[in-house]
């Protein structure tokens, strides 16, 4: 048999390759495939921008307080009607809902239901929207525990550890989709032409070093002991104890942050600061830290909240938020020294 040329692997080839070896059954592979669909249907909302009278704010607000963006509600209702039919899955959770959805209470007793969880960040970096700088959805696959008929927001509790898949599409130059079922991390780019993601990279791998971070600067002040020891020595540069000059680059948008990590090394981190500490950190445990954590652990990095490995946390609610850290494998652990030794 001829091996494929490059670039010739489709999303879909490259899935049922993978059911053939065992690694995923045909739901968890139709939920992958749905929600690569709905991701092109929002790239394509994305991509027109003020053509498409997307842009701005919604007018109403999430969970968290958060104002959204007409773009979030899009994103968000793609997401749901894509997934809905497909019967792959139990329920669904995001992070512009109050509580997860059962299966059962968007269509009673028309679609089959699966056994799937899924969670989203349907639009991350909603502050670039309106400026075109690139964003992203985020997305987590969990098993719904055996027994459970209706799924609520208590069953999607699991660590990262337990998740299935995990995977990112980035709405930039180009729309890619960062994907793992567990064996490797995978890049997909969206042939516009053709309509469907191609294989572009295959086993991406983060440097072990770095010389880049990204992180909010204008938080410093607000930040705890560690995190300021640890910027510190890193301004330092090659006068300092780290004994080299670092980088920094800071898109604020999460999926264009570790996509550049994912593609060549650095560090990321959204550290406690005493702004968000009541709530634990900025970002969110389900939707962002355990699908970024999974992906980058899956590429040969690092990621953690500072004291504890990411995938590990245990969660106590669907929208806990939590620090974090992560990419480059030798940066993260030194990042984590640093919370050791200045706590
Ligand atoms: P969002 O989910 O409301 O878009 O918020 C998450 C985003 C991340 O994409 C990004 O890393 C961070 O918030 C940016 O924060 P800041 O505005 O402090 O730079
Ligand atoms: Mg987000």
């Amino acid at each position: 048999m001829s091996t494929p040329s490059p670039h010739s692997v489709s999303l879909t080839r490259y899935l049922i390759e993978e059911q053939r070896a065992g690694r995923i059954n045909a739901d968890a592979r139709l939920l992958i495939e749905v929600v690569a669909r709905a991701c092109k249907t929002i790239s394509i909302a994305v991509g027109k921008g003020a053509l498409g009278g997307v842009l701005g704010d919604a007018g109403t607000g999430n969970i968290q307080g958060e104002a959204q963006k007409k773009l979030d509600v899009l994103s968000n209702e793609i997401l749901l009607e894509a997934n809905a039919w497909g019967g792959h899955l139990a329920g669904l959770a995001s992070e512009e809902m109050d509580h997860s959805q059962p299966i059962s209470d968007l269509a009673p007793d028309v679609y089959p239901r699966g056994n799937y969880l899924l969670l989203f960040d349907p639009l991350d970096g909603s502050s670039n929207i309106d400026v075109n700088i690139s964003v992203g959805t985020i997305f987590s696959v969990l098993r719904c525990p055996e027994g459970v008929t209706q799924a609520q927001d208590e069953h999607y509790l699991q660590p990262g550890t337990a998740q299935v898949a995990a995977g990112y599409c980035t709405y930039g130059p180009s729309t890619m989709l960062v994907l793992t079922i567990g064996n490797g991390t995978h890049a997909f780019t969206l042939d516009r032409e053709v309509g469907s993601f191609m294989l572009t990279t295959r086993g991406m791998r983060i440097p072990e070093e770095t010389r880049e971070f990204a992180v909010n600067m204008s938080n410093q002040r607000f930040w705890e002991a560690p995190m300021q020891a640890y910027v510190g020595d890193l301004l330092a540069g090659s006068e300092g104890p780290r004994g080299k000059d670092f980088n920094m680059r800071w898109v604020a948008s999460m999926v264009a942050d570790v996509h550049r990590i994912l593609t060549r090394g650095g560090i990321f981190s959204y550290p406690l600061d005493s702004k968000c500490a009541a709530k634990g950190g900025k970002l969110r445990l389900m939707y962002e830290a355990n699908p970024m954590s999974f992906l980058v652990e899956q590429a040969g990095g690092a990621a953690s909240t500072g004291r504890q490995r990411m995938l590990e946390v245990p969660p106590t609610g669907l929208h806990q938020r939590v620090p974090v850290f992560l990419g480059s494998r030798h940066e993260v652990d030194a990042a984590v020294r640093y919370h050791h030794e200045h706590d």
